[in-house]
């Protein structure tokens, strides 16, 4: 008999949920399931893995709901969305899936970058309105260089050295900040404020949870400046998200690329009528190249798991 396991989450593709089905008793719900779910209520007894995403997690209520759980697998890097000492204290295990989207990921932030100071939703906007035909002023669009500029890189992991290697080719000179010194010969600013300082824009690229939870707050906003440009792709708890508009709105940050939000999906109503931002549905690894690579790697756990053998990609 296949092990059965919950799948949680609206990001698989076809593939993924084959290769899961093939191997397992799946159980597929979008989101993590309300207490009185008569349907999950049926199964929750029998569910001995959760397969979940980056951002759905599992709850400390889930959990208790599910007395046979001997796995969490994230398809996904981050885990902040699950609660590690508690699935610690229970012996049950965790796994994520790092490294097979880390240059994706990387892309995608120099993507959200190039569009962000260029302007590029405005300028598409634009031809589509009919405003190039009709010789309409663009001259108020404020477009920007990147050359001879510094962007400081906030967590200087995996996926924050990609974006560094990248954005190098780009004429930008790299300093990054995290509490760990970093590889040399990459320059580590004193403090986040520090960084903020001297970074002409600051790419967002730490864990989320609760060590960096609005760790990006007024001050580091306003360090950044007027002239300066924001982009997240890490967590969106990571922003002070009610500061960040404040200073979007009144000018005292230039522009931000946003792929993460404190409540996502929901985006606050304000940021949609703002052309100094720039906004993507966190979509960093989002490619089907990447999304294949996570779903095998995830599904890779779970079977080596239940066939008694090491986890290919355990989180500690
Ligand atoms: C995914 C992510 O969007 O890796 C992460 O931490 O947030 C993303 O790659 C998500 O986990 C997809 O399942």
């Amino acid at each position: 008999m296949k092990p059965s396991i919950l799948v949680l989450g609206s990001v698989w593709s076809d593939d993924v949920r084959e290769q899961v089905a093939q191997a397992f008793d799946c159980h597929f719900m979008k989101a993590i399931p309300q207490a009185g779910d008569a349907a999950f209520d049926a199964i929750a007894g029998s569910i001995r893995g959760v397969l979940t995403t980056g951002t759905v997690g599992v709850t400390p209520a889930l959990v208790a709901q599910l007395p046979r759980l001997e796995i969490v697998t994230v398809h996904g890097v981050g885990v902040d969305a699950v609660p590690l000492s508690l699935l610690a204290e229970k012996g049950i295990h965790v796994t994520n899936t790092p490294d097979v989207l880390t240059d994706d990921v990387a892309d995608f932030a120099v993507l959200l970058l190039l569009s962000t100071v260029r302007r590029l939703p405005v300028l598409d906007r634009y031809v589509r309105a009919g405003d190039w035909l009709a010789k309409a002023p663009l001259g108020h669009v404020q477009a920007r260089a990147l050359k001879g500029k510094v962007a400081g890189i906030v967590g200087f992991g995996r996926i924050g050295q990609a974006v560094a290697a990248r954005l190098q080719g780009f004429g930008l000179q790299i300093r990054y900040y995290q509490r760990s010194p970093g590889p040399a010969p990459a320059q580590r600013s004193a403090s986040l404020l520090a960084l903020a300082q001297e970074s002409d824009m600051l790419v967002l690229c730490m864990p989320g949870g609760a060590d960096t939870q609005g760790m990006i707050d007024r001050a580091i906003i306003e360090a950044l400046g007027p002239e300066g440009t924001l982009i997240n792709i890490a967590r969106g708890t990571v922003v002070d998200e009610a500061a960040l508009l404040a200073a979007l709105q009144d000018g005292r940050l230039g522009a931000a690329g946003l792929d993460v939000f404190e409540h996502e999906p929901q985006v606050p109503q304000a940021l949609l009528a703002l052309d100094n931002v720039v906004l993507t549905p966190h979509v960093g690894s989002f490619t089907v190249e990447a999304r294949r690579a996570m779903g095998a790697l995830a599904v890779a756990n779970l079977v080596a798991h239940f066939n008694g053998e090491p986890l290919p990609t355990p989180v500690d």
